[in-house]
């Protein structure tokens, strides 16, 4: 298209002059020829907006305002029962060559998808308005940023997205006339015919989340929720991100990043995988115990980290996001003090009860009502049998709200990563902490980290998911691509001389024969980043095990808690049947991805066998 502006163009399109990119208005111009809106808005980021937008889903019956007395500014949604998480069975990874999608991603031809997605938007946006939605992922202009438009007919995922990124006008002062942006459409699928009345929560029985890595590009179509629709988040800075960051020499990783500061007053930065509903958010607002003086955490980010390469040969992290978007059951001043203060105003909380008094309530929330209105809009009454909260209830809330935001979250620099951490939810087997004790046994840990999936009867192991550095429903390319990747950025790393991140692999969830936690966590998890923390500075000890380095119990804080070195040893101890099961698993994982996996893991795995018979 003509770099100048042609004004037919801006007529049909409503565009407001601080849109000044051709290649943007083109593609708008074809995406509404395709969907048919009845109107198109161009999202500018500003609170008038978003309140106007709030307001309006109150009168169509998608928001509840709460009670601005108990929650001020904040709202409730409730979502069509068939519409409450990810599909990641309707989630397609669409390369070119099936084998860069690699055996753990759902694979279409690009083609063939092209067609389907054709007829599935033709006149999709019938009688609604398409929101032209610019973001960042990252602060505005960082060297590690990059952008994203989205546009859906849906006014639930604008509001979402002002509060889940950097959301608006100031976009297009960083994309200029040519810059490069992710397009990302999305519909919620549910044409509204004239004379027919909408439903507060439009979506459609058929999904798709696709995604085409070599075009960059992202369709999602018939959900309106979280992950499917909020297109920036696991769409974006995950599986598109993670092809970017292949490509071009960086990490897109499903992490958390905290700050930690010691007593003396030296900082460092740690970046943790955990899968899906581990308590991401929880350990990324940590509230060390009392006993540990001196101690602070601070949140850098809750879910996603973005990482570079630096000139200095050390790994620098941005969290991409702005928000949250957690789990609501379990959360309580207990289990994440600083998440509930972060939720005193200006949320928008999805499928959580409404109380009588116009409040929010959920299962794990402390006081249970006497009555409220589940988040089917049923009456609930304790012992009913039903959940007052769907169990993926979400918050929507501004990272600024968090009252332990790390002062370098919004550095466009990002911090410098000292270690990473993979974790995974398992009942045996995995000691409570271990560090690698090279890059290629951190990589190893990591490639085969793993959750358990089915409720074990106590006592009993569930079925382990293998999740490799919980990215499994979130890596955009071939996974073995993808550890071979890891492996590359550290041998390029180490050639700069640069110190690499330490890696450690920790499980916080063994429990006893009567299916009880043994380790309490939350905020007794610091005593595991201290030593974590001393092993980086050379000052701790530890003792090899099979496959790392674990602190004995001599090596841990203990100060304040009542924890016997039994009970320690039953959760850092290798029980040599269970590993001897857990190798054989490995086999298992490296032979499905045995295509394009890097021989130095099966010779790892060799080597770890040969050990563990010795
Ligand atoms: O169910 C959804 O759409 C949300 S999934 C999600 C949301 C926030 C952070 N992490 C996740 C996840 O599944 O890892
Ligand atoms: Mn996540």
């Amino acid at each position: 298209m003509n770099a100048v502006l042609s004004h037919n163009l801006l007529a049909d399109l409503n565009a407001p002059s601080w849109v000044q990119h051709p290649r943007l208005l083109a593609w708008v111009k074809e995406t509404a020829a395709l969907t048919q809106p009845d109107r198109i808005e161009w999202c500018d980021g500003s609170q008038e907006e978003y309140d106007r937008l709030c307001n309006l889903m109150v009168e169509s019956g998608t928001l509840r305002r709460l009670n601005p007395s108990k929650r001020p500014n904040s709202y409730l949604a409730w979502s069509d029962p068939s519409d409450v998480a990810r599909v990641e069975d309707r989630t397609f990874i669409c390369s070119e060559k099936e084998d860069d999608a690699g055996p753990t991603n759902n694979w279409t031809d690009p083609a063939v998808m092209r067609e389907t997605l054709n007829g599935l938007f033709a006149g999709c946006m019938r009688g609604r308005t398409l929101y032209v939605i610019p973001f960042s992922m990252g602060p505005l202009g960082s060297p590690i940023a990059h952008i994203g438009v989205e546009l859906s007919d849906s006014p639930y995922v604008v509001v979402n997205m002002r509060l889940m990124t950097r959301m608006g006008k100031k976009v297009y002062d960083v994309l200029g006339r040519d810059g490069e942006f992710v397009p990302c459409v999305h519909s919620v699928g549910k044409p509204l015919e004239a004379g027919v009345a909408d439903v507060a929560w439009p979506c459609n029985d058929t999904k798709y989340i696709v995604h085409f890595p070599e075009k960059r590009e992202i369709w999602s179509f018939g959900s309106g929720y979280g992950g499917n629709a909020l297109l920036g988040k696991k769409c974006l800075a995950l599986r598109i991100a993670s092809t970017m960051g292949f490509d071009q020499g960086w990490l897109a990783e499903h992490m958390l990043i905290l700050g930690v500061t010691t007593p003396e007053g030296k900082k460092l930065h740690l970046a943790a995988a955990f899968p899906s509903a581990c308590g991401k958010t929880n350990f990324s607002m940590m509230i060390p115990p009392e006993s540990l003086s001196g101690w602070k955490v601070t949140t850098v980010g809750d879910d996603i980290a973005w990482i570079k390469p630096g000139t200095d040969g050390r790994l620098h992290a941005i969290n991409p996001e702005a928000g949250y978007f957690g789990v609501a059951p379990g959360t309580n001043e207990k289990t994440n003090f600083n998440c509930m203060a972060s939720l005193r105003e200006n949320v928008i909380f999805t499928n959580v009860a409404l109380t009588d008094e116009g409040d929010v309530w959920w299962e794990g929330m402390g006081q249970e009502p006497e009555h409220c209105i589940d988040w089917q809009g049923k009456d609930w009454t304790p012992g009913c049998g039903r959940k007052a909260a769907h169990p993926n209830a979400r918050f929507t809330v501004a990272a600024v709200q968090n009252p332990v935001i790390d002062p370098e979250w919004d550095n466009p620099q990002g911090v410098p990563i000292d270690a990473f951490i993979f974790g995974g939810r398992r009942s045996s087997t995995v000691p409570l902490v271990t560090e690698a004790r090279s890059w290629l046994e951190g990589v190893y840990m990591a490639a085969t980290m793993g959750s358990e999936t089915t409720a074990a009867a106590a006592g009993e192991q569930g079925v382990v998911r293998r999740d490799p550095f919980a990215m499994l429903p979130f890596c955009g390319y071939n996974m073995s691509s993808y550890f071979a990747h890891w492996l590359d950025m550290g041998s390029k790393l180490s050639a700069t001389g640069a110190r690499l991140p330490s890696v450690f692999c920790v499980n916080w969830f063994q429990t006893d024969t009567d299916g009880q936690f043994i380790w309490p966590g939350f905020g007794e998890n610091m005593r595991v980043l201290k030593w974590m923390i001393e092993r980086i500075a050379g000052e701790a000890k530890g003792e090899d095990n099979l496959f790392g380095i674990t602190p004995r119990y001599e090596d841990i804080t203990w100060d304040g808690l009542d924890f016997d070195a039994e009970k320690y040893r039953s959760i850092t101890g290798i029980d040599q049947a269970a590993w001897r099961t857990e190798l054989a698993l490995h086999a298992e994982l490296f032979e499905k991805l045995k295509q394009r996996l890097p021989s130095e893991l099966s010779a790892l795995h060799a080597r770890l066998q040969t050990r563990l018979n010795a």
